[in-house]
C-alpha cells in the first residue's frame, strides 16, 4: 500500500485539560480526583475521578454520590450574580493556559497547528532529518524510548521507522519540558500523517505517546469503525454508513468509480485514501484562535433592558479577551459579528459591523454600534434566546520590541498563574512580542468565519464524542513490545483496556 511517507507528524493532547489547569492553579495533588463543573454539569474529569467512574455526562450530585471526596471547581463566573441563568462563565483560565503551552511548543518546534485549546498538529519531519544525519550509527536508535507501538514493532533499518523513532523521542522531550516547566500532562500520537497521529494520541491516555508504523497502517484499518476518522465522523461519514458498512477496511471494498457515482470525485479521493491510512492534508502553521467568540443562551429576553444588560457583559468579555489577544498575538480583530436568535424564527441570523477601532473607549463604542444595528434590524424581535458576539478578521499589527512574555512566564506548579487582570491593566503599553508564528491570514468574509467556528466547534465535540467509545479496539490487538516482535501485547499500565472499559467520557 501506498502509505509510506516521508513525514513524520505527531498530535498533542492534553490530558483531562480544564481539569489539570485547575489542578495545577490549586497545587491540587496528583492523585486526588477532581471534575470542573459549570452549573449542575461536570465538564472535565481527571483521570483518578474517572477510575473512580465518574464520567463528563455525571451531574454534580451524582459525581459526589460516585466519589465523595472528588474536589468539585467550578468554571470562573463574571457576574456577581451567581445564579445560572443570570451570570456568564468565563473560560480565561484555559485559554490563558494553553498560550502558556503553545508558548513553550512554539519555542521547541517550527510547524505548529493549532487544532483546538488543548489540541497541536506539529510536523517534525525537518528536525527528524537533521537528527538523523547525525545519529546515523547511533544504537540507542533501536528503541522508541516512552512509547507504545502499534503493530508489528519498529524496525530501524528501514528509513521510515527510524523517522518515527527520532520523532517519538522529539515528541517525549517536548512533554517532558511540557510537563516540568508548566506541570500538565498531555499525551501523543506520532505518525507519518496527521490523521494516524489523531487516532493514535488518544489511544493510551493519559501521559503516554502512541507510534504508528506504516506496517501496522492496514490491521489498524481492519478494525477501525470509519466514524473514528476525525473527518468522516460528520455528514459525509453518515453517507458512507447508509452503504451498510462500518470499519475502514470495509470502505476499502469500493472502488474509485463506485465512491466517485456516490459522493462525486473530490470526496470520493478523499474517502478512497482515508480509509487507506493516507491523508496528505499538510500541517498548516498556525498558533492563533481564528476568531474568538463569547456568546449566551438566555432564556427568552423580553426588552431591551434584558438584551442590553447581556451586550455589555458579553462585550466586555470579548473586549477583554481581545486586549490579551492583541498584545500576545499583536493584531487586531476588523470585524464584529452580532448572532442572534428571536423565539419566532427557527435560524440564527448574523450581522456584521466594522470593529471599532482603537482601544480608548472601545467598549462603549461596540455596545453603541451594536445597539444601533439591531435596532434597524427588522428580523431582531422578542424574544431573544439567544446572542452571541464575534470578533473576526484579524490583521497584523506592526510589531515592536516590547514584549508580553512576562505574562505567559511559566509559573510553578502549584503557584497561582498571572491573572487575566494584569494584562488588562498593561493595555496602554502598547508591548509587541516576537510573532509566534507566522500563520496565514484570517479569510476575508467573517459571517463564513463564524459560521466555520460554530462548525469547527460541532465537529470538534462529535469528533471527540466518537473517538471516545471503541475505536481503541482496532488498535489493541497490534500493540508490540519494544522488542519490534509480533506478538499481542498487553499495554503498559493497561492503558488501553482501562480506555475500552470506561463509560464514554
Ligand atoms: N470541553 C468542554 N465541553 C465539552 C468538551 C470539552 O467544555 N463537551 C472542554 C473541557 C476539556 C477541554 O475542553 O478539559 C478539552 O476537551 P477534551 O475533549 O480534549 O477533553 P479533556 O482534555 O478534558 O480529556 P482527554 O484527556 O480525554 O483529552
Ligand atoms: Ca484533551
Amino acid at each position: 500500500m501506498a502509505i509510506c511517507e516521508d513525514r513524520v507528524i505527531a498530535h498533542v493532547d492534553l490530558d483531562a485539560f480544564y481539569a489539570q489547569v485547575e489542578m495545577v492553579r490549586l497545587g491540587v495533588d496528583e492523585e486526588a480526583p477532581l471534575c470542573v463543573q459549570q452549573w449542575e454539569g461536570v465538564i472535565a474529569v481527571n483521570y483518578p475521578a474517572r477510575k473512580r467512574g465518574v464520567t463528563r455526562f455525571d451531574k454534580a450530585g451524582e459525581v459526589k454520590k460516585k466519589c465523595p471526596e472528588c474536589i468539585l471547581v467550578h468554571v470562573e463566573v463574571l457576574s456577581e450574580e451567581q445564579e445560572q441563568p443570570k451570570a456568564k462563565v468565563s473560560l480565561a483560565r484555559y485559554r490563558e493556559a494553553s498560550a502558556r503551552i503553545f508558548k513553550l511548543i512554539l519555542r521547541e518546534i517550527e510547524r505548529v497547528e493549532r487544532a483546538s485549546i488543548d489540541e497541536a498538529y506539529l510536523d517534525l519531519t525537518d528536525m527528524v532529518k537533521k537528527r538523523r544525519g547525525i545519529r546515523d550509527n547511533d544504537e540507542n536508535l533501536s528503541r522508541a524510548s516512552d512509547s507504545i507501538i502499534l503493530g508489528e514493532g519498529l524496525d530501524p533499518s528501514r528509513k521510515d521507522d527510524l523517522s518515527l523513532i527520532i520523532g517519538s523521542e522529539i515528541t517525549s522531550d517536548l512533554r517532558r519540558m511540557i510537563r516540568e516547566e508548566l506541570g500538565y500532562t498531555c499525551s501523543a500520537g506520532v505518525a507519518h500523517n496527521k490523521t494516524l497521529a489523531k487516532l493514535a494520541s488518544a489511544m493510551n491516555k493519559p501521559n503516554c505517546q502512541t507510534l504508528v508504523p506504516n506496517s501496522c497502517v492496514q490491521g489498524l484499518m481492519e478494525k477501525l469503525p470509519f466514524r473514528k476518522i476525525r473527518q468522516l465522523g460528520g455528514k459525509l461519514g453518515g453517507e458512507l454508513e447508509a452503504l451498510g458498512v462500518e470499519t475502514a477496511a470495509q470502505v476499502q471494498c469500493y472502488n474509485l468509480e463506485e465512491l466517485s457515482r456516490r459522493f462525486g470525485q473530490k470526496d470520493a479521493h478523499f474517502v478512497f485514501d482515508i480509509v487507506r491510512g493516507i491523508d496528505r492534508s499538510e500541517v498548516v502553521p498556525r498558533s492563533k484562535p481564528k476568531s474568538m467568540l463569547a456568546a449566551k443562551s438566555l432564556s427568552g429576553e423580553q426588552d431591551w433592558d434584558g438584551v442590553n444588560r447581556w451586550l455589555r457583559m458579553l462585550a466586555s468579555e470579548l473586549h477583554d479577551r481581545m486586549l490579551f489577544d492583541e498584545e500576545v498575538n499583536v493584531r487586531e480583530a476588523r470585524n464584529l459579528v452580532i448572532s442572534f436568535k428571536s423565539g419566532s424564527v427557527p435560524r440564527t441570523t448574523s450581522k456584521t459591523l466594522p470593529m471599532p477601532r482603537g482601544q480608548s473607549n472601545r467598549l462603549e463604542r461596540m455596545l453603541k454600534e451594536m445597539q444601533s444595528l439591531l435596532r434597524n434590524t427588522p428580523s431582531f424581535s422578542f424574544p431573544i434566546d439567544f446572542l452571541g458576539l464575534t470578533a473576526t478578521n484579524f490583521e497584523d499589527k506592526p510589531a515592536d520590541n516590547e514584549s508580553i512574555n512576562k505574562f505567559l512566564k511559566p509559573s510553578a506548579p502549584g503557584s497561582h498563574q498571572a491573572p487575566i487582570e494584569k494584562v488588562q491593566a498593561s493595555k496602554n503599553e502598547n508591548p509587541g512580542i516576537k510573532k509566534w508564528l507566522l500563520g496565514p491570514k484570517a479569510p476575508p468574509d467573517p459571517e463564513k468565519q463564524a459560521e466555520e467556528l460554530s462548525q469547527e466547534t460541532a465537529d470538534f465535540l462529535l469528533a471527540k464524542k466518537l473517538q471516545r467509545d471503541d475505536d481503541i479496539e482496532a488498535s489493541r490487538q497490534y500493540s508490540t513490545g519494544k522488542s519490534g516482535r509480533a506478538q499481542l501485547k498487553k499495554p503498559r499500565r493497561g492503558t488501553i483496556d482501562s480506555f475500552l472499559q470506561k463509560a464514554p467520557d
